[in-house]
């Protein structure tokens, strides 16, 4: 009896080693310390022995029984730090999923077409590359102007040049429809300039253009009030300065009030209280003529804004070629 005991105990030790998951150890226990198990047998016919031998057996079940637990503890351990069961450590902290999101000139872009769209304007898109026709002539660049210069522009090896606003779409738009247009044409531009803090070689601007019969300044200075207001809250100081564009006559430079000091006066305004954040005008009637309109028939506004600039002031960031980078370690913090 005591041999098949002993052979019990080392087949039990056997198996426990060679379990491979905890399923197949939970069958080991069931076969070894189970109900039906002949250690459990011998354990019940126990009584029917003889007092001296059921010492002796008695002994050696409980022996074996209580070794063959601590074993499997060890095992169940052992392959629970492989599985994620009980070796699962609760108190370690969590790991926080990397979440991905719209890059911050995305995000600009969008919330400033979005307040265009509630105004009525449709979005207008065009290739990067022009021809000089649509990016300077019919836009009433003179041909000497120094915009035109290649310090200014980058011109592309065989012809054509990429295009430094986004003016050339309108014209596209305006060649192939008639009045009324109410259109944006937001997109990437690009000057050959020296990079610093706050110009980059390329960036990204926002048109727009309303044609019709009998448009007046005061609906551009309407559209534009609106939009400011939607942009920075009703209470944001709006002002109009006389400007210049080859594009527009009359044309104007629309300041907001500074957003960083409330117009007290910052780095960001320079001390102004005030911040460019526009330039607009009524469409020349040479532009009107090089797309084939008639500029006695049709007046139109136009206006164009810096989306990068606008990024800078909703995230405080001091630095534009930040924007471009893509370095995530700088994204992830907007
Ligand atoms: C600006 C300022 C003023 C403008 C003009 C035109 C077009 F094609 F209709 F002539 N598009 N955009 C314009 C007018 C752009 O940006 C500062």
């Amino acid at each position: 009896m005591i041999d098949r005991l002993e052979k019990l105990r080392s087949e039990g030790r056997e198996q426990i080693e060679s379990a491979a998951s905890e399923k197949e150890l939970e069958d080991v226990r069931v076969a070894f310390l189970g109900r039906k198990s002949e250690l459990n047998l011998v354990a019940r016919g126990l009584g029917k022995l003889p007092p001296d031998e059921r010492r002796l057996v008695g002994k050696a079940v409980n022996r074996i029984k209580e070794e063959l637990t601590t074993l499997l503890g060890e095992a169940r351990e052992r392959l629970g730090g492989k599985t994620g069961g009980p070796g699962l450590d609760l108190t370690l902290p969590g790991r926080v999923p990397w979440v991905g999101r719209k890059h911050p000139l995305t995000r600009t872009l969008e919330r400033l077409e979005g307040i265009f769209k509630g105004l009525g304007f449709e979005v207008a898109l065009g290739p990067h590359v022009e021809d000089d026709f649509h990016n300077f002539e019919a836009l009433n660049f003179p041909k000497d102007h120094p915009a035109r210069d290649a310090h200014d522009t980058f011109y592309v090896e065989g012809g054509g040049l990429l295009r430094t606003h986004t003016s050339p779409v309108q014209i596209r738009v305006m060649q192939t429809r008639k009045p009324p247009i109410r259109i944006i044409a937001p997109g990437r531009v690009f000057r050959n300039e020296t990079p610093d803090a706050s110009h980059g070689s390329e960036f990204f601007q926002l048109e727009g253009l309303y044609v019709d019969k009998d448009v007046r300044f005061g609906e551009l200075k309407g559209v534009l009030i609106k939009f400011l207001r939607e942009l920075y809250g009703d209470d944001v100081g709006v002002r109009l300065r006389p400007g210049f564009f080859p594009f527009t006559e009359p044309s104007a430079e629309v300041d907001v009030e500074c957003r960083i000091c409330r117009g007290k006066g910052c780095s960001v305004c320079k001390q102004t209280g005030w911040v460019e954040l526009l330039g607009a005008g009524m469409v020349d009637p040479r532009v009107f003529r090089a797309v084939g309109y008639d500029p006695d028939e049709v007046s139109g506004y136009a206006f164009g804004l810096g989306v990068d600039r606008i990024c800078m002031m909703m995230t405080g960031v001091d630095d534009i070629r930040l924007f471009l980078q893509n370095d995530l370690r700088f994204l992830r913090q907007l």
